[in-house]
């Protein structure tokens, strides 16, 4: 198993030490344009092996070759936001980024998965599957594990129940509209309206929406990346052990959802040859009106691109 890691920035890098630190890989490649950065970052992690007791060689890079025969390839590429800005305003020099990594990272690794994480993380991997010419099957984006958790933690704050309990899913674009589905979200099986009232669950479904920006605004010179960097190594870690596992990641959409020629989070069986299955899961008319405003606005969004 040969992983490579592209940007190696805040989230990239913690992604990197996760991987490493798991034991998920024989070889992790961490590729940024910044001088030496990776290289030096790369060698601290490589160093830290004998202390964690893994086996993983770490390499760090300034360019592609070393990536090539990668099995999995993470894009964290791109600009982060600062307070007061949106994640569509980093599109047009984001999608850049993420062309020219897919440009030089598809050749070498012909067979790779790849998972996009830079934003606008819809728009992004849209652009990743575009640029490499891969099946949708090998392209997709993290951003609904994220948004799920952070919707998982703040129903555990309000319940002081373990995290571990609460079910749900967060669909959509990763955007101000994504759609947390309280119709689906459960403790332990029991409809979370039973815990609940309407007033409280819409204010948690608003600060799931507003997650990002509350971590901005109180780091100020970036964004969040301790949970990013944990849900892209759950999405490759159910690669690496075939796990089977369902979670919502943004996929290539051919008529699903009624959607279709975008990308946008759904629930998905993730295994070792990637979107193994895309679920379709009955939604209410409010949701379903919800999901189709969010799906649409990354399509309006697609429609810009100058790729
Ligand atoms: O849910 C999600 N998908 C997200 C997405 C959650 C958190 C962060 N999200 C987005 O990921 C964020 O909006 C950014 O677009 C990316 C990366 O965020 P990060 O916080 O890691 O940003 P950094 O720390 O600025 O790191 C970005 C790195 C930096 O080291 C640059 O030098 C590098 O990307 N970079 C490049 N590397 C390789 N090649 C090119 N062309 C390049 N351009 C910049």
């Amino acid at each position: 198993m040969k992983i490579t890691v592209v940007g190696g920035g805040n989230v990239g890098a913690t992604c990197a030490h996760i991987l490493v630190s798991k034991n998920l890989t024989n070889e992790l490649v961490l590729v940024d344009i910044v001088e030496g950065m990776p290289m030096g970052k790369a060698l601290d992690m490589y160093e830290s092996t004998p202390i964690e007791g893994n086996d993983t060689k770490v390499v760090g890079a300034n360019g592609y070759d070393e990536t090539a025969g990668s099995d999995i390839v993470v894009i964290t590429a791109g600009l982060a936001r600062k307070p007061g800005m949106t994640r569509e305003q980093l599109q047009e020099t984001n999608a850049q980024i993420v062309k020219e990594v897919t440009q030089q990272v598809a050749p070498r690794s012909p067979n790779a998965i790849l998972i996009v994480v830079s934003n606008p993380l819809d728009v992004m991997t849209y652009v990743a599957w575009k640029v490499s010419g891969f099946p949708r099957e090998r392209v997709m984006g993290m951003a609904g594990i994220l948004d799920t958790a952070r919707y998982r933690t703040f129903l555990s704050m309000a319940l002081g129940v373990s995290v571990k309990d609460i079910q749900a899913l967060v669909l959509g674009g990763h955007g101000d509209s994504m759609v947390p589905l309280v119709s689906y979200t459960t403790v332990s099986g029991v409809p979370i309206t039973h815990f609940l009232d309407k007033p409280t669950l819409d204010a948690i479904v608003k600060r799931t929406r507003d997650g990002g920006i509350e971590i901005v605004n109180f780091l100020k010179t970036g964004s969040a990346y301790y949970a990013p960097a944990s849900a892209a190594v759950e999405m490759v870690e159910a690669i690496v052990k075939d796990k089977k596992r369902i979670l919502p990641c943004a996929v290539y959409l051919q008529g699903e959802y009624g959607m279709s020629d975008t990308f946008s989070g759904v629930p998905i069986k993730l295994g070792k040859k990637g979107v193994e299955q895309i679920i379709q899961v009955p939604l209410t008319p409010e949701e379903k009106a919800a999901f189709e405003k969010s799906a649409g606005e990354v399509k309006a969004n697609i429609a810009k691109l100058a790729i």
